[in-house]
């Protein structure tokens, strides 16, 4: 259908939430979430990485992984989507970059560019191996939509990045 759109989501933790064993496990419950209405279908799901935080700080290290997904809706709502689970599992706001229990952000979607919330492609994505190493599992001839740059040069330009397979 043309207006079913395809996207990767951006998914990460690195605090423990009471009744998870682990961030990882709370990050898949927020992919059932993602899942429970019907309108986001997720079609794969990358490896889990244990990745430094970013900026490099003494949080706990993440699980991150990325996702991709079909949906019908639009960028706007598939954000207040991510936001709404995350608030519904518990994530309190409060500074940039805190530690969080849960966090979804949305990578890509369609390749479309736009500046508004959320600014697409995320404007951030391009310098974190977090992101880069999974989806370039998922989806290894990605271009970014803006510089046009393959996915091999984007992480070819990261700095040396403290990340690993998760067990
Ligand atoms: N998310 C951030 C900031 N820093 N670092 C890692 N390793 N993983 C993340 O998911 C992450 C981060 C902002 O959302
Ligand atoms: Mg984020
Ligand atoms: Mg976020």
């Amino acid at each position: 259908m043309s207006n079913e759109h395809e996207a990767f989501l951006g998914i990460g933790a690195n605090l423990p939430m009471q009744g998870y064993a682990s961030p990882k496990e709370t990050c898949l419950a927020a992919l059932e979430k993602l899942a429970a209405a019907g309108d986001i279908i997720c079609i794969a799901t990358s490896p889990w990485y244990r990745t430094e935080p970013q900026p490099v700080s003494d949080q706990p290290w993440f699980f991150n992984a990325v996702v991709q997904i079909k949906t019908h809706l639009t960028p706007p709502a598939l954000l207040a989507r991510l936001h709404s689970i995350e608030r519904a599992m518990g994530r309190v706001r409060q500074h940039r970059n805190e530690a969080r229990i849960i966090d979804m952000d949305i990578i890509d979607f369609d390749g479309v560019v736009r500046q508004d919330a959320p600014i697409l492609p995320h404007p951030r994505m391009h310098e974190r191996g977090f992101v880069l190493y999974p989806l370039r599992d998922l989806k290894a001839d990605w271009v970014h939509p803006i510089s046009g740059a393959g996915i091999d040069a984007l992480i070819a330009k990261l700095p040396p990045q403290n990340m690993e397979l998760a067990p």
